[in-house]
């Protein structure tokens, strides 16, 4: 059978892991068309031992294309995705334009892979640092139930794409050198100010909302709630922005619905769930970090213990590759779920 995939944002941070997840992970596809802005077209990239040409992404291309992944950038997704499904692609977004949609699946196959069965052709990859949490608090709710999340993250540099990593690697060389340093992307390439991340932690990661939580704050509160179907679910979020290249981290309390359960019950669990590595040992010193997460597909867990004050509540600490189960490997993975599910005609 035909399989004709089109990656749009191909030279990306995310969209290269992309193309490498296709490779790696053998996904089925007989034809793939790299699609980029003009910029970036006429770059050559090898895939499975062809050199393809990156393309202009417009309108005409996704002729004959039955899954597109889209990770340019939201206004990209908002005009060119549309036009995707009404030549017959089914679109996976990992950008924020439709994810609240009503009528958009938002995705994360460990949690909710079945809302996939009613996409209407636009399918949303959700927040980086919103599927590492899920995956963690899923197996938690099934078995216990979850009332409350308050988390705080420490999200690497490559969340705000290529030009964060090159910003954070500039400035490392500036102040090796005795040079100074000028901020020009980080927190957020649009805003007022900008500041030095080297040496740093910066308390905001997108714009702020008139609530005082930020764009990304509010991503981890909504997403939470609608992917895990829990509209009432009491979530608080704080994001805040390290020099770390790749690999966010989180450090997560929930509350059960339960108070009789064990912290040795929570490790269990989560040791034996999809897509979760359990990394827990205080006595060796053994604990999830960024440096060891990076070019692997799973979320890390570990620092489970119980909160000395409420019986209901819990600690852990959660790690993963932001660009590749934050972004191309869950959306690989949802190609995969749409291929499995008979949905790609
Ligand atoms: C960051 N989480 O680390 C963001 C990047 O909505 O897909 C992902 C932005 C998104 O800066």
């Amino acid at each position: 059978n035909e399989l004709h995939v089109a990656v749009v944002g191909a030279t990306g941070a995310v969209g290269t892991r992309m193309i490498q997840t296709l490779e790696e992970s053998n996904f089925p596809l007989t034809k793939l068309s790299l699609l980029s802005s003009a910029r970036s077209a006429g770059k050559k990239v090898l895939f499975r031992g062809q050199e393809l040409t990156v393309e202009i992404a417009t309108p005409d291309k996704f002729e004959g294309v039955h899954i597109a992944l889209f990770s340019a950038g939201g206004g990209v997704s908002k005009e060119l995705a549309p036009e995707a499904v009404k030549r017959g692609a089914i679109v996976v977004d990992n950008t924020s334009a439709f994810r609240m949609d009503e009528g958009v699946p938002l995705v994360v196959p460990e949690v909710n892979e079945k809302d996939l069965l009613t996409h209407q052709g636009i399918i949303a990859n959700p927040n980086c640092s919103t599927i590492q949490m899920v995956v963690a608090l899923e197996p938690i709710r099934r078995a216990y139930g979850l009332k409350k999340v308050i988390v705080s993250t420490y999200q690497a540099v490559s969340g705000s794409g290529a030009a964060a990593i090159d910003e954070l690697n500039k400035q490392t060389r500036n102040i090796i050198a005795g040079e100074e340093v000028t901020p020009e992307v980080l927190p957020v390439k649009g805003d007022k100010k900008h500041y030095q991340i080297v040496g740093n932690a910066i308390p905001q990661i997108d714009k702020f909302e008139d609530n005082g939580f930020t764009f990304e704050e509010m991503k981890m509160i909504n997403e939470t709630k609608k992917i895990m179907h829990l509209p009432d679910l009491h979530v608080a979020a704080t994001c805040v922005r390290l020099p770390v290249e790749t690999g966010h981290s989180e450090s997560v309390y929930f509350e059960t619905d339960q108070s009789d359960v064990t912290s040795a019950a929570i490790k269990d669990l989560l040791a034996a769930s999809p897509g979760i590595i359990l990394e827990d040992n205080p006595s060796e010193q053994l604990y999830p970090m960024p440096i060891n997460c990076v070019g692997k597909n799973e979320v890390f867990v570990g620092r489970v213990r119980k909160d000395l004050d409420n019986n209901e509540g819990f600690h852990m600490w959660v790690v993963s590759d932001n660009l590749l189960k934050g972004a191309a490997w869950n959306s690989v993975q949802i190609a995969s779920s749409l291929l499995k599910l008979g949905l790609v005609k």
